[in-house]
């Protein structure tokens, strides 16, 4: 992995979530060194600063949807911001900013992948399966249904990001961690027949085996995208989350995830979002998501 090269793109934004406070994300990952971090693994990492959108003006759902426009804005300048480098050979890295950016991100990863005749596998680390819709949320709050919008179902501005829609289906999602969705979300995700590895089946079956299964059939011709949302991991260990939902990954858990899907070599993009430093204690939150990134880009403490 030491020939790789990343890019850093801030999107400090909390629009589409429903506590603020995400939009200090991308400064509180800097402060844990994450380009440093990644640097010392030999890895050439440039920061490209952050990209810019509106403020959040803090108002209430409209027909379902909070701050619909603000979103789409941002979601316009992450999907550009994400197309660009991909084309450059660079792998991008999304510094959320809340979750409704994966939107943005993934849409420019699935234009990618269709040019570049590559099969997308996406990874979904989430507490959520964020799979709303305006019919069915219980908020509003746009971060709880990115996983809806990429597969078409959604605003017209969001779903058609890039061009043509859907930008893609549930068939290319694997979710992991999940633990808290909504009575209306969990029909949808059964009709659509997305692969959620829930708390459930982590604690019969072991994250070993969760994760060869959600990696199962990734080859040398997959791009794997993984949507780190923080909140897929315990509380307890990660508390600088908005949403936080007990029953979580623990830490060695959290890394097992994180080594598997380094060992496949075919990581191209992350999100790392929802990380909300006023939640947080001592930036300790974002100390750990660097430190599981380390371990997405191949950092091993294996010593057989
Ligand atoms: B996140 C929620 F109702 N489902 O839609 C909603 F519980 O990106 C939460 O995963 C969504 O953090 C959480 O508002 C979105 C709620
Ligand atoms: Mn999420
Ligand atoms: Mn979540
Ligand atoms: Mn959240």
């Amino acid at each position: 992995m030491g020939n790789q090269a990343v890019s850093l793109i801030g999107a400090p934004t909390d629009i589409g979530a429903g506590h603020r406070g995400a939009s200090m994300g991308p400064e509180a990952l800097r402060v844990a060194n994450l380009q440093a971090r990644l640097k010392a693994r030999g890895i050439d990492v440039v920061d490209r600063g952050n990209l810019q959108g509106p403020l959040n003006p803090w108002e209430p759902p409209r027909e379902g949807y909070r701050h619909l426009s603000a979103v789409v804005d941002w979601n316009r300048a992450v999907y550009e911001a994400i197309y660009g480098e991909l084309s450059l050979g660079r792998l991008p890295v999304m510094l959320g900013g809340d979750h409704c950016l994966a939107i943005g991100s993934i849409t420019a990863v699935a234009r990618h992948c269709r040019e570049h005749h590559k099969k997308l596998r996406v990874l979904w680390l989430d507490a959520h399966a964020d799979f709303n819709t305006a019919q069915i949320t219980p908020s509003g709050n746009i971060h709880g249904m990115p996983v809806a919008c990429l597969c078409g179902m959604g605003p017209e501005e969001l779903t058609t990001l890039g061009g043509s829609k859907p930008a893609t289906a549930p068939d290319v999602f694997r979710q992991i961690g999940i633990r808290s969705v909504d009575e209306g979300e969990k029909r949808l995700v059964r009709e659509a027949r997305v692969s959620i590895f829930d708390m459930r089946q982590i604690d019969e079956s072991g994250m070993k085996r969760v994760m060869e299964e959600a990696l199962e059939g990734v080859d040398a011709d997959t791009h794997l995208h993984v949507s780190f949302d923080v909140d897929f991991l315990d509380p307890a260990i990660a508390p600088g989350v908005g949403t936080t939902v007990r029953g979580g990954p623990n830490y060695r858990e959290a890394q097992l995830c994180m080594e598997m899907i380094a060992d496949t070599g075919r990581l191209a993009s992350l999100d790392i979002v929802e990380l909300n430093p006023a939640f947080d204690k001592r930036n300790q939150t974002a100390k750990l998501a660097v430190d599981l990134v380390e371990s997405l880009f191949g950092k091993s403490t294996l010593i057989r």
